[in-house]
């Protein structure tokens, strides 16, 4: 197997056996965020394939999971970063009732890496600590995400609530279930202020930096 192939292998087969070298070793040609983006992802995106045929269950999944978490957690040192944390702060959270937070965390580490102060709410976040902690940390930005279907339902009802409770700041939105017209068509409509659509974590960062500006 060429090393590409073989990054993708560890995260299908959740294995880390030989995992960190090849890492190494992939650091020599490419930049750390593109081996995530590329066979890292190739490899998540197999076993969503795989999950979705039956081929594989939640425990072999939650694997998975982990073999990406310790890459990632493994390049972010390589990461580029900027010395300073004052372009503004962003409030991170995977909307209620949704446990996926790889995609999540990937935004933190950009973020933070580019002068962002993140404060990150972890999964399950229901409005309420939203609106407490947009209250509470005066946040100029609260990104969410979600990747299941009834994730995208779940942004509509927090950008209700968030509405209702007065907040108006900018919400940048993302994940897998979500797209852009559905956030135009269905999320934007139902809150004051700017809704956005990131496609991955840099593009939430270009995003972030558009808003500050
Ligand atoms: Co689940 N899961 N999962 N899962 N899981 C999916 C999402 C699924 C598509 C798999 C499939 O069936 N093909 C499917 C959803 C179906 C649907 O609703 N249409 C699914 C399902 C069904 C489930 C369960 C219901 C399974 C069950 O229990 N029967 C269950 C749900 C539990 C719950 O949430 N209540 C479940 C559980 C799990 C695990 C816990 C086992 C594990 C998650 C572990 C964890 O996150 N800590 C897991 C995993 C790993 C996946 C897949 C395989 C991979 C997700 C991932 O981490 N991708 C996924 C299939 C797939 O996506 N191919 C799947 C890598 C990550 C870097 O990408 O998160 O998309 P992603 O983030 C991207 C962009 O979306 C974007 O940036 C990132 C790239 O740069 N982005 C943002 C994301 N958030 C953003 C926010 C932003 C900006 C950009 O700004 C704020």
């Amino acid at each position: 197997l060429s090393l590409e192939e073989r990054l993708a292998r560890y995260v299908v087969e959740g294995s880390k056996d030989g995992l960190f070298e090849d890492l190494e070793e992939a650091l020599k040609k490419y930049a750390p965020l593109d081996i995530i983006n590329g066979p890292l992802m190739a490899g998540m995106d197999e076993v969503g394939r795989l999950f979705n045929d039956n081929q594989l269950i939640v425990a072999e999944v939650l694997q998975s999971a982990e073999v990406m978490k310790a890459s990632v957690a493994f390049l972010e040192p390589h990461m580029d970063k900027t010395e300073t944390n004052t372009k503004g702060k962003i409030i991170l959270a995977t909307v209620k009732g949704d446990v996926h937070d790889i995609g999540k965390n990937l935004v933190e580490i950009i973020l933070s890496n580019n002068g962002y102060e993140v404060v990150n709410l972890g999964i399950k976040v229901p409005p309420e600590q939203l609106i407490e902690a947009a209250r509470k940390e005066k946040p100029d930005a609260i990104g969410l995400s979600g990747l299941l279907v009834k994730s995208a339902q779940q942004m509509v009802v927090t950008a209700q609530d968030l509405k209702a409770a007065d907040i108006d700041i900018p919400l940048l939105v993302g994940g897998a279930a979500l797209s852009r017209k559905f956030t135009e068509t269905r999320i934007a409509p139902e809150y004051d202020g700017p809704v956005l659509y990131a496609k991955d974590a840099m593009n939430g960062l270009e995003l972030a930096n558009r808003l500050m500006n």
